[in-house]
């Protein structure tokens, strides 16, 4: 029988069944295999396609559209707000995306999501945005623990287009980094716009994975020894 099983199947078979003590090293290239994979996106539902869940808002959340500094997700703004843009979403054009009227006092986050990351890491954030109504574009400031971090970053004046806003920040001693979009344009109208995509990553997880990998076949090339 032996030799109908693929030669892959049996050398996997001879790692895996092997002592833990010597599992060691196939233990750390999966690890870190699994940091590389995970700092694709650190963020839970960045993409809003799981609805009001995963994140944070100081603004409140309402299906209907009442007073300034309410949100809701959606993939029909105009069922919020009649004067609202549908766009179809920046995820796969038909998905949901976060769907703001701007506050007109204080500085309350938008948007809010604490995640645990690697001490000295430069992270990099991005996040998708579209204006709601046209005329007078919301200007977004990013916070991470509760500091400006980035340029200010202004919507496009019109509405129908999604753009990318990035930031990159580097860890520092944290281990963990609470973000937070705040909208410094304080004015009751437009002042209306959207939030999709949103992601933090490490620059490279591809050097991850190399790393990952290197200790792979450090691993095997141990054993063989
Ligand atoms: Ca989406």
């Amino acid at each position: 029988m032996e030799e109908i099983i693929p030669a892959y199947l049996l050398e996997a078979h001879r790692y895996f069944c092997c002592t833990m003590h010597s599992m060691r090293p196939w233990l750390v290239g999966i690890g870190i295999l699994s940091a590389g994979v995970a700092s694709a996106n650190l963020f839970v539902n960045g993409d809003f396609e799981a609805g009001n869940s995963g994140f944070s808002s100081d603004y409140v959340f309402a299906s209907s559209n009442s007073s300034e500094g309410q949100y809701t997700v959606s993939s029909m703004p105009s069922s919020f707000n009649g004067a609202f843009f549908n766009i179809g979403d920046h995820t796969s054009g038909t998905g949901k995306y976060m769907v703001i009227n701007g506050a007109t006092s204080g500085s309350p986050a938008v948007w809010r999501q604490t995640v645990g990351i690697l001490p000295n890491t430069t992270y990099y954030f991005s996040a998708w945005a579209s204006t709601a109504v046209g005329g007078g574009p919301a200007v977004l400031q990013l916070k991470v623990n509760g500091s400006n971090e980035g340029s200010s970053f202004q919507l496009p004046n019109n509405v129908g287009s999604w753009v990318e806003w990035t930031v990159s920040w580097n860890s520092g001693a944290a281990t963990s980094a609470t973000f937070e979009v705040i909208n410094s344009n304080l004015s009751a109208f437009p002042n209306d716009f959207y939030l999709d995509d949103m992601s933090v990553v490490v620059p490279e997880p591809a050097s991850l994975l190399g790393v990952g990998f290197g200790s792979l076949l450090l691993a095997r090339q141990k054993r063989r020894k």
